[in-house]
């Protein structure tokens, strides 16, 4: 296509062509550049269309977006963030009766029912109706965990756009992330500086609060990201983590006191508020109770209360709660609420109706959103859990929800689900062995990787030590016993430490303070040697974090835009013969493209798949793999 261009301009013909031709003329290139962009769009589907779908798949209904007066200038939490700091958030919230609420529908919520997998264009789509119509919220949960691993490696864009995106369209709400502190939102320490930057260039970028956890519960790890998050004017909301049963007298790890004491801590490190994560729905309603009761005599400043519903209990919590004082909730649109998902948004709402902590939200406008969400959740059944009830028996498993609905899938990759069972067990048992441990992303790995490791090689608490003496321990149990995720409560249990290590020694201090700072200017500086790419000090970040994960996703599209704005049916499953879709490419840049034919596989073990892209004909040659 840009060799007839060439030829059929009107220089040319002419004769008029010098060298400085090509330099005059920079829209050939961008014909060119067009011309590639679409064949790759057409290779991705053809891929698509020939090794996955073969050209069937169902329809799906346009989730419907509310429409909303986008005109409205609206004050929320973010202005009063803006223009009073976060001490005068605090003194905002403190000054509320009403219950106040987040809602993780965006980041936790699609974490655990739906492996992470909601696509940016699903939530841009809703996000400006849900500054309309969700206008009272706390703030929106909507990056961090594993927003980062997933986006680039499954969905293949740019968590870094989502953010502004979304920035964008909801300027009046507090953005909230999780963030694992020395983890940051990976499964391991970084070194201190890839940290630091990452906090500053998510401030920038326009995330408000950081939920804060480190997972032992060692506040030691947590302290450069809650002094970093402070210098940007930034909430910080530090976590501690909730595992074990304060009601149960017989348990005496972490009992009420464990918690008050670590409350205290955090709120001398500076915290703007105190988070409760009660990642595995572990906190029962009356020991919500008791512990919020307890710590509001404690603690001066606010108390956010994270949980989830994994147990069928996670609204009686809530309530409980929130009898009981505590400021803010974390909840979910109903459409994505429930079991290892959050509790529900709207019920909550309906139950505080009428009552001292009345929301005052109003339940028909934030109907419209969970509709919403109902409906898009459609199109990622295959990434549903199948988890159908709550169940009781995470309290004796103590498995956080996003793992609880992952491992599923991951012991039956090991070809041991139908040892499920005993994989829940050996979780218990691990646990024990490790001396009761918070768990929760990266330790719960840990824990999770030894309880499947302890069924493939048949073991148990009392012959693992002789069976593991000539077996390597999975990495992640290494990397525990290494001290590289961090102390433990009470320490390691010295015994299995020196079974795994196998005579390598531990550390005792601060991975980070081990880890060389990295050269954040080098990293860009390959990116412009190898692929002639200049990236951004964001894109930078996510290379230090995932070098292997972004490395691909720069392979896969090169100078090339993502499929961000493709809609999420066509992402997945491509086209159906004779369907025809409007393809976003870029703002104000889009293809309509229509399935035409699926040849039959020819001697090349290739099929022929027949577009229309904007009325022409376009065959594209795939290998049938299958
Ligand atoms: C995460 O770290 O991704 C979590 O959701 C932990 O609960
Ligand atoms: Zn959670």
């Amino acid at each position: 296509d840009f060799l007839i261009n060439v030829l059929e301009h009107p220089t040319f013909i002419e004769g008029k062509c010098d060298t400085n031709f090509i330099d005059n003329h920079p829209e050939l290139f961008k014909l060119q550049f067009r011309a590639n962009e679409e064949k790759r769009l057409l290779n991705f589907l053809g891929e698509k269309i020939v090794n996955e779908t073969l050209g069937n798949k169902r329809d799906y209904d346009d989730a419907v977006v509310p429409v909303v007066d986008a005109t409205q200038k609206l004050y929320g939490t973010k202005q009063i963030l803006d223009e009073k700091g976060p001490q005068g958030i605090v003194e905002w919230i403190k000054g509320q009766d009403k219950l106040l609420l987040t809602d993780t529908t965006m980041r936790d919520a699609h974490q655990s029912l739906l492996a992470t997998r909601v696509r940016s264009r699903d939530m841009i789509k809703i996000a400006r109706a849900t500054s309309v119509l969700a206008k009272d919220l706390f703030s929106l949960e909507m990056w961090g965990g594993a927003t980062f691993d997933v986006s680039y490696r499954y969905l293949r864009e740019s968590p870094w756009k989502r953010l502004e995106e979304i920035r964008e369209r909801i300027p009046n709400i507090m953005l909230q992330m999780l963030f694992r502190g020395s983890n940051a939102v990976g499964y391991k320490n970084y070194p201190d500086n890839v940290v630091k930057e990452f906090v500053k260039q998510a401030a920038h970028s326009g995330i408000d609060v950081f939920r804060i956890f480190d997972s032992l519960n060692w506040l030691e790890a947590m302290k450069v990201s809650i002094d970093e998050v402070q210098k940007y004017n930034k909430i910080a909301e530090v976590c501690m983590c909730y595992t074990g049963d304060i009601l149960d007298e017989s348990k005496t790890k972490y009992n009420l006191d464990y918690y008050v004491k670590m409350a205290r801590e955090i709120e001398k490190t500076g915290a703007h508020i105190l988070a409760i994560k009660d990642m595995s729905a572990l906190l029962k309603p009356a020991a919500a109770y008791k512990l919020i009761t307890t710590l509001k005599e404690e603690i001066n400043i606010p108390i956010h209360l994270h949980t989830h519903d994994t147990t069928g209990n996670g609204v009686a919590t809530v309530l409980m709660a929130s009898m009981a004082g505590v400021d803010i909730v974390d909840t979910a649109f109903n459409g994505l609420s429930g079991l290892t998902s959050q509790p529900a948004l709207n019920s909550i709402v309906a139950a505080m109706e009428n009552t001292p902590r009345d929301t005052n939200m109003d339940l028909s406008e934030l109907q419209l959103i969970s509709d919403y969400w109902s409906s898009a959740r459609d199109v990622y059944t295959e990434f549903e859990s199948g988890l159908k009830s709550g169940t009781a028996e995470i309290y004796k498993y103590e498995i956080p929800g996003g793992q609880y609905s992952n491992m599923k899938a991951q012991v039956e990759s090991f070809g041991l689900g139908h040892k499920f069972t005993e994989v829940k067990e050996k979780y218990m048992e691990s646990n024990g062995l490790f001396g009761d441990i918070v768990k929760v992303t990266p330790s719960s790995k840990s824990i999770g990787d030894m309880a499947i490791f302890m069924v493939q090689n048949d073991m148990d608490a009392e012959n693992i030590f002789e069976k593991g003496k000539s077996l390597a321990f999975p990495d992640s149990v290494v990397d525990f016993f290494k001290g590289m995720i961090g102390q433990p409560e009470g320490g390691f249990n010295p015994e299995l430490q020196k079974l795994v290590l196998k005579g390598e020694d531990p550390i005792t201090v601060r991975p980070g303070t081990l880890l060389e700072d990295m050269d954040l200017e080098l990293i860009k500086k390959e990116y412009k040697e190898k692929y002639g790419l200049e990236i951004s000090d964001k894109d930078a970040v996510s290379a230090a974090l995932y070098p292997k994960v972004f490395k691909e996703y720069v392979e896969y599209f090169g100078q090339f835009d993502e499929y961000m704005r493709m809609e999420s049916h066509v992402f997945f499953f491509g086209l159906k013969v004779g369907e025809t879709a409007q393809i976003e490419i870029d703002t104000g840049k889009s293809y309509v493209v229509k399935l035409v034919q699926i040849g039959n596989v020819d001697d090349n073990g290739q099929r022929c798949v027949v577009f229309e892209v904007d009325g022409f004909r376009r065959d594209v040659y795939i290998e049938d793999k299958k």
